[in-house]
């Protein structure tokens, strides 16, 4: 079953909400968690699901991407058939970039259909969850779907957001509203509803009528959420994969964020320091993948001052010193340096940031190879960061990468 489909992930979007993280990088490169992309969270379902025949679409900034997937990721063997395949834009005469999501697979439709794949599995190259794509295909090939839809419950508070569905009894869908105004909610649960979660299996003929029979039609965009999908749901034979079971009850395992905002992606990221967090990075059978450079071991250490160095409740990559300083409930990436008397609180700290004595950091994301000057604050006077910095909904302060103070 799994080798009569091809996974398609979509990684080209321009992640403009999480900017300054993406402004030199695509968003499924953007770091996560201490150690990851985002895209390794798709890869390794991709992976532990046994779906190894796999093309990624970039487009924008698609260079640490690639180096990121080259690096990280060419672990399948070709002679069995497997691969995992970056593909920029094929730019012809007529072309300037895609015009949407389903516009980049209709210009990559070749690569498809020149494989025997009777399924195209599309996914996200920005979502955090772990997610066996198995029992959605077999869902789907049992249903004899044209289309499956993989959902799941959220309050209704958030479902502008999202492509929002409605299903009858038997999982057939009836309707899709791409992030409608007013979402419609689940019959008898008036602050629920049922969101796409942006992961679709298409038997493969009939993306390719979608597909064909729609290219002409929208001149600017050309999307699966608000082209493709409410055609279908119209014309063809839709059905709903709940996920986390018909209950759409989320279990533990069954986590899943787009961390497609600053607030969103801090938030998932101080998930992972709930006392039990609700995404297992720690799971032998699950192992969530990536490329790690070569580094010495954490330490936690005294100072030049005598104090000492603590980290509490908090993650730390290889190559980390704590030198004498305090960091709490924060996650501290490769070769990130805390020196004498300074205090990390409730931050995200990406690759060779050093920070140096005495500065103060509270509630924000500093971004790779930046140099805090001793007796810096960072989310301590708003009104001084707001002058330098970008500031989220919440409050949360991004410095950018390599950003030099003066
Ligand atoms: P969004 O995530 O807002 O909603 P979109 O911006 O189209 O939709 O991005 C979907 C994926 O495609 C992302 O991984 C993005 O990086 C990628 N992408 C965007 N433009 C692309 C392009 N031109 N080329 C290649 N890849 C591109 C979607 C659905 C909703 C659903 C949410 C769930 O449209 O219905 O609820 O996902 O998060
Ligand atoms: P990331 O910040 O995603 O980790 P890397 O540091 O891995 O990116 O950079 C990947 C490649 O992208 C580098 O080899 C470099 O050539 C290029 N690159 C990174 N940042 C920039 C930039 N600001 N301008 C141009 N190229 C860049």
């Amino acid at each position: 079953m799994l080798e009569q489909a091809i996974t398609v992930i979509l990684a080209g979007g321009k992640g403009t909400r999480l900017s300054p993280l993406t402004q030199y990088r695509a968003k499924p490169a953007v770091p996560f968690g201490g150690k990851y992309r985002l895209i390794d969270f798709t890869l390794a379902n991709c992976l532990h699901s046994g779906l190894r025949r796999i093309v990624v679409l970039t487009q924008y900034q698609s260079h640490s991407l690639h180096k990121h997937l080259r690096d990280g990721w060419s672990i399948f063997n070709p002679e069995l058939g497997e691969f995992i395949t970056p593909i920029p834009p094929q730019m012809s005469e007529t072309m300037s970039g895609y015009r949407g999501t389903a516009d980049a697979i209709h210009q990559n439709l070749y690569l498809l259909e020149r494989t025997d794949a009777q399924y195209v599995v599309i996914l996200s190259g920005d979502h955090i969850y772990r997610m066996d794509y198995e029992p959605m295909l077999a869902q789907h090939i049992q249903t004899r779907a044209d289309l499956t839809l993989a959902c799941m419950e959220i309050d209704a508070e958030r479902a502008h957001h999202f492509g929002i569905v409605s299903a009858d009894a038997r999982q057939r869908v009836e309707g899709f509203v791409e992030k409608p105004e007013h979402p419609p909610t689940i019959e008898g649960h008036p602050d629920r509803a049922l969101a796409s979660m942006g992961v679709y299996i298409f038997s493969i003929d009939y993306l390719k009528k979608c597909l064909c029979d729609n290219a002409q039609q929208n001149n600017d965009q050309f999307d699966f959420g608000h082209h493709i999908i409410p055609k279908a749901v119209q014309h063809g034979r839709v059905c709903v994969y709940h996920f986390g079971g018909a209950s759409g009850r989320v279990s533990r395992d069954q986590y899943w964020r787009d961390v497609g905002t600053l607030d969103s992606y801090y938030q998932a990221s101080m998930d992972l320091l709930k006392p039990v967090p609700p995404i297992d990075l720690y799971q032998k059978e699950w192992l969530i993948r990536s490329y790690q450079k070569q580094v010495a071991p954490a330490k936690m250490v005294s100072g030049a001052s005598g104090t000492e160095g603590i980290t509490i409740n908090s993650i730390v990559s290889g190559g980390v010193i704590v030198s004498g300083g305090c960091v709490q409930h924060s996650i501290l990436f490769q070769n990130v340096h805390v020196l004498d008397e300074a205090v990390v609180e409730s931050s995200i700290l990406c690759d060779d940031v050093k920070v140096g004595s005495g500065c103060r950091l509270n509630r924000c994301i500093i971004d790779k190879n930046v140099v805090i000057p001793p007796n810096t604050e960072i989310g301590i006077n708003k009104h001084l960061d707001k002058q330098r910095f970008t500031i989220s909904e919440d409050g949360i302060v991004v410095v950018p990468k390599d950003y030099r103070f003066e």
